[in-house]
This record gives structure tokens, C-alpha cells and sequence, in this order.
């Protein structure tokens, strides 16, 4: 079978009218740069590359030497380009403007360079997650506020893995494909096209060391699953948690499941611990379109209206049936009251 460059990709989906030239040229600097992360992510110890960066971010977390090499690596390969008005990441508090030597373009870029970074030490998968918008008509310089666009506005969302094998998945809205990236030829390559995460499923993923501060319909749902075959779902479900969302999530797209971060009585003033613009909605965004569903235990993700750069939220994803049920016990539980 002839193979599919993401190039190539990106060329039909401008012919189909999916994206722009500016869009798809936005997307092969984000896949040339995830390729440059991925590289020195690959390096592990021998490039100097783990351990502390003796810094911390604006959510007063310890940076990770990865976490300020990936971040530069996607600032610096987006600034010249043309294709973007601005970038705001994770790791930083404001919003990235496009230098002044440089022409702008009419995207808002927002990113997370290294999703997962506790892992990076102990060997095990990372990611980058980001989500494109558009800069609102007549804005010449972006503030944070014109990044508070809901999730529905997304013009694009992806991530990248860097496991064994490195691979970007990636949506337009016209569904949901995954690329892999072929080492020897430095392309990424069309892997599958309009994934489909099945609706049920019998695998959850949960850090379970929260469980005592969950809230009650949490307890519940969660009790349930953990009962098996012998309580009300009678099934058995089995568990997992990597700790990198990139890699929870790219297992629920590849064999199904549900990803659960909800609120807890320690995250509870924070409103959770996932970030709304950096992951929630570009992972609630590629789910939704491989027939998953994307809520907070109340709502859908992608319709909240953001109110600020690093709001967190509390994240439900994956196969729709399990999605819904433990969104159910929450709506149910708040309308009891
Ligand atoms: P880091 O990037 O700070 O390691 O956080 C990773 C993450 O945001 C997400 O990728 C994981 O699903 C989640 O945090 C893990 O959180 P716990 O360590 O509380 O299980």
C-alpha cells in the first residue's frame, strides 16, 4: 500500500477545503518541531536533557529541562513564519507575540511542549498537546483575552506521543487521524485515518490515590466499576494510569476507555488539576471527533466559555456510554440537592 506523507495529507484536506494554506503550513512547523522534541526526548540522558530545569512555571510547578527545551523549541519554530498572530503555552503566564521583524498571520496558537513531564526521568511515554484558533478580525495584537475562545471555535487539535514509537494524532473537525513518524525518512506517515474509539468499553483510567477526596457521584460511579461482575454494572473493568494524558488518551484512541480527572476536595479551589486550554479542549476536540464524548462531570468541555489563559478544569473522556454514565451520576447528584 502506497504510503501517505502528513504532507500529502495536508494538501487534500486544502483541496477538500478542510483547512488554508496558512493552516496546513502551521501544522508541518508544529510536526517539524515535535520531530526536534522528539529527538531530544529520544537523547534521554545521554543529551543532558533530564532533571530539574530549577525553574517553575506560572502554575508554580518545577520545570523539567525537557519542559523549557520542548517550549523553546516550538516558540522559536513558530516565529518567523507567517502563520500565526501569537502562541501562549502552558509554561508560560502571558501570551507569546510574533516578533516585530516578522510578518503576522491569522492563528492563535496554544500549546503544552511536554504533557507529562514527571515521566521524563523514569522513561516512560510524553507528549505535546496543542490547539489552534482564530485571532479575532481587526486583532493586530493578541492579549489573553482573544485566546478565550470555546473549544467549539478550534479550527484545529493535536498531540504527539513520544513512546516507542513517536506519533501525532490529529483533527480539522473532519475527523480524527493518527501519523506515525518514520525515523529514517523524517516524515511523519499516515498510520489511520477516522479513528473510531468504541462507545463501550471495560477500561478506566484514574489516579485511584485521590479517591477518598472525590465527590459522592464519583465514589459511586467509580464503586461501581470496581465491584465487577458481582455490583450493579456486572462486569468486570479493568484499570490503568500512565500519569501523561497524551498517553492515557492515545490508548482510549487506539483500544477504547475512559480518562477521568474530576474535581477533588484538594483541587477542588483550583477547579481542577487539567488545563482547559492546553489539554481539555484539544483533547476533548480530537475526541469528539472519533465518536467519544468530552465532559467535566456536568458539561461538555468544549462549550464552557473560558475565563482565563490557565483555567483547569475537570476532565471525563473517552467511550461515549461510560462518559455519559458518569456525567449522569453527577447531574443527577446536583439536581437531587
Ligand atoms: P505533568 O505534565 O506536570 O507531569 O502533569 C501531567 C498531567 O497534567 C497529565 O498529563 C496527567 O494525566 C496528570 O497530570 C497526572 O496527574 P497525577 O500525577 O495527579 O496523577
Amino acid at each position: 500500500m502506497k504510503s501517505i506523507s502528513l504532507i500529502q495529507f495536508l494538501i487534500e484536506e486544502r483541496r477538500a477545503g478542510h483547512i488554508n494554506a496558512e493552516l496546513s503550513l502551521l501544522i508541518e512547523v508544529v510536526a517539524r518541531a515535535c520531530k526536534r522534541i522528539a529527538v531530544a526526548t529520544n537523547k534521554g540522558a545521554l543529551g543532558g536533557v533530564l532533571g530539574e530545569a530549577g525553574t517553575g512555571n506560572i502554575q508554580g510547578e518545577a520545570q523539567k529541562k525537557l519542559d523549557v527545551i520542548s517550549n523553546e523549541i516550538l516558540l522559536e519554530a513558530n516565529a518567523w513564519g507567517g502563520q500565526l498572530a501569537a502562541c501562549a503555552s502552558e509554561e508560560m503566564e502571558d501570551p507569546q507575540p510574533i516578533p516585530d521583524m516578522y510578518p503576522k498571520g491569522h492563528h492563535l496558537l496554544l500549546f503544552d511542549p511536554l504533557d507529562g513531564s514527571s515521566n521524563i526521568d523514569v522513561n516512560i511515554s510524553v507528549g505535546t498537546i496543542f490547539s489552534i484558533l482564530r485571532c479575532p478580525d481587526g486583532v493586530t495584537e493578541p492579549k489573553a483575552e482573544h485566546f478565550l475562545q470555546p473549544g467549539t471555535t478550534q479550527l484545529a487539535a493535536g498531540y504527539v506521543v513520544y513512546g516507542p514509537a513517536t506519533v501525532m494524532v490529529l483533527t480539522f473537525g473532519h475527523g480524527t487521524h493518527e501519523f506515525t513518524l518514520d525515523r529514517e525518512v523524517g516524515s511523519f506517515i499516515l498510520s489511520r485515518r477516522d479513528i473510531l474509539i468504541p462507545e463501550e468499553t471495560a477500561e478506566f483510567a484514574i489516579n485511584m490515590s485521590n479517591q477518598r477526596h472525590w465527590e459522592a457521584p464519583m465514589q459511586r460511579y467509580i464503586g461501581e466499576l470496581l465491584a465487577g461482575k458481582d455490583g450493579p454494572r456486572a462486569k468486570d473493568f479493568n484499570m490503568r494510569w500512565v500519569a501523561s494524558m497524551v498517553a492515557d488518551v492515545h490508548r482510549i484512541i487506539t483500544r477504547g476507555g475512559v480518562f477521568f480527572y474530576p474535581l477533588d476536595a484538594k483541587i477542588k479551589s483550583k477547579g481542577g488539576k487539567l488545563r482547559l486550554m492546553y489539554e481539555a479542549n484539544p483533547m476533548a476536540f480530537i475526541i469528539e471527533q472519533a465518536g467519544g464524548a468530552a465532559t467535566t462531570g456536568r458539561e461538555r468541555i468544549m462549550g464552557l466559555q473560558p475565563t482565563g489563559l490557565h483555567q483547569r478544569v475537570p476532565v471525563f473522556l473517552g467511550s461515549k456510554k461510560e462518559v455519559e454514565v458518569a456525567t449522569h451520576y453527577h447531574v443527577a447528584a446536583d439536581a437531587a440537592v
